[in-house]
């Protein structure tokens, strides 16, 4: 990034993705957009393009810069600031979907004085002019690259502002507690009720009540994005790559009456019942001679440790000599975990009817039976308290975490400086800091750095 603010040039690019299709869009955005357009569109109505009103398509040709003949006829819209995306001049080309088409028609719009658009850059204009804060800039990626539903949902109430809300209304009450300890700082003659007993203390505890909410949310927020990361599990042979392939509802996985086929993990994304789930196959635990199947136990264990949930297959047609030490309850510091008795078409081998299994999921990866049943399972466990979730909450990123915690620290410190009767300045020094931290959520004035580490991450046109 190394003009986040200069937004005295004007942009272009192609918004919509690259390869053939029906239409192709193309935006312009920046204080030149109408001019530099204008030099290489002629609408159909003969009038010059400036003369056109705002947000209604007219019909136009494009001309490049070197040939008399039209290359298209397009439709375009002029959305005049500061009532446009952007907040800037911003016209919007649609012309015919072809590939080398829309590559003309950028480079003519190129030639007639825009620059390539960066990834990100429209977005980030529009977070420049006050059109979006930087959590609903963020949203709009997340809305972009939402696998399921419940992401969706989640990405557009981000988008719609709440989680700029909740962090805006934190802020100015840290803000109210700065001003008033500054103001006492600065003016101790004053005589301002310097507040720094219960009630300060008390509105302290508020901020990092609702920071501690926000925060609480993160693992929600990875999960939507990211998925849950759900590993399965067990000994060699005994379906764990059958259920993959039957979860995923294709042969992704290789499956084969070998004990210790699955050497690598191995990762599908799916939507179940609209959770999205990173599926996880690993190779089957046992003690093994084998090199390379102890480098993949080896991953099987790294996988589970960093689990949301944990699917334990067994084969339940067979006893397993591990039948002991298999329990049907997770253990206190596991992760959520399901009990999967495969292989049901086989029959049941009766050591599996103790009860302590009675809580274990029938299933049949041959024959499809029981798969309904887990997926119901697997929603119930993931929503139902075991993984900290909350649908109807502002779900935060990495990103915004990182933000908090920090700005937690600065609070608890500040809140320890304040019990112990430190100077004011010391108290205020910190809650500044956390201010500041807290402010990094939603973008101020001093956030450059940020916004290219953001921005990078989005598709060009956007
Ligand atoms: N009858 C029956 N056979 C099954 C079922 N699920 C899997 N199998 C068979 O069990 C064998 C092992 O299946 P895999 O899915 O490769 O087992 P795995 O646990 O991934 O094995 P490793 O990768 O070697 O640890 C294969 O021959 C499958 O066809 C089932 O529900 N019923
Ligand atoms: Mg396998």
């Amino acid at each position: 990034m190394t003009h986040p603010l200069d937004s005295s040039s004007t942009i272009a690019a192609v918004a919509t993705p690259f390869g053939e299709g029906a239409i192709a869009l193309l935006r312009v955005s920046g204080p030149q957009a109408i001019e530099i357009v204008g030099r290489v569109c002629q609408p159909a109505n003969g009038r010059p393009l400036a003369a056109l009103a705002s947000r209604r398509q007219h019909r136009a040709q494009i001309f490049s810069t070197n040939d008399a003949a039209p290359l298209d006829d397009v439709l375009v819209a002029l959305h005049r600031a500061p009532r446009s995306y952007t907040g800037e001049d911003l016209v919007e080309l649609t012309c015919h979907g072809g590939i080398l088409l829309t590559q003309r028609v950028l480079e003519t719009l190129l030639a007639a004085g825009a620059q390539p658009a960066r990834p990100g850059e429209f977005t980030e204009r529009a977070f420049l002019h006050g059109k979006l804060d930087l959590t609903q800039a963020e949203a709009v990626m997340d809305v972009i690259s939402a696998g399921t539903d419940l992401a969706l949902r989640a990405a557009r109430e981000q988008l719609a502002g709440r989680l700029g809300a909740r962090v805006g209304d934190l802020r100015a009450d840290l803000l109210g507690l700065v001003a008033h300890l500054e103001a006492y700082i600065d003016f101790p003659d004053e005589d301002i009720d310097p507040d720094t007993g219960a009630k300060f203390l008390a509105r302290l505890d508020a901020a990092l009540a609702t920071l501690d909410a926000l925060l609480a949310t993160a693992d929600q927020g990875r999960i939507l994005r990211e998925g849950v990361r759900t590993v399965i599990f067990g000994e060699p042979n005994v379906g764990k790559s059958s259920l993959l392939n039957a979860l995923v509802g294709h042969d992704r996985a290789i499956v084969s009456p070998t004990p210790g086929t699955t050497r690598d993990t191995i990762e599908e994304f799916i939507n179940v019942r609209g959770l999205p789930l990173r599926l996880i196959d690993t190779a089957g635990l046992r003690e093994s001679a084998d090199a390379v199947e102890r480098a993949g136990i080896a991953r099987t264990r790294q996988s589970l440790a960093q689990a949301d949930l944990a699917q334990h297959v067994v084969d339940a047609s067979q006893s397993s000599p591990t039948v002991k030490e298999i329990n049907a309850e997770p253990l206190p510091d596991a992760p959520a975990s399901l009990l999967i008795f495969n292989k049901i078409d086989l029959g049941l081998d009766p050591c599996w009817n103790a009860p302590k299994f009675a809580g274990a999921i029938r299933v049949s990866c041959r024959t499809g039976a029981g798969l309904d049943a887990l997926a119901d399972a697997i929603y119930a466990t993931v929503t139902g308290g075991q993984v900290a979730w909350n649908p109807g909450a502002a779900a935060i990123n990495a990103r915004h975490q990182d933000c908090l915690r920090r700005a937690r620290a600065a609070l608890v410190t500040a809140r320890e400086a304040l019990t112990r009767a430190e100077p004011p300045e010391i108290v205020a020094l910190e809650l500044r800091a956390a201010l500041d931290a807290i402010g990094e959520v939603i973008g101020g004035a001093d956030t450059e750095e940020i916004l290219g580490e953001i921005f990078a991450k989005f598709c060009i046109g956007k």
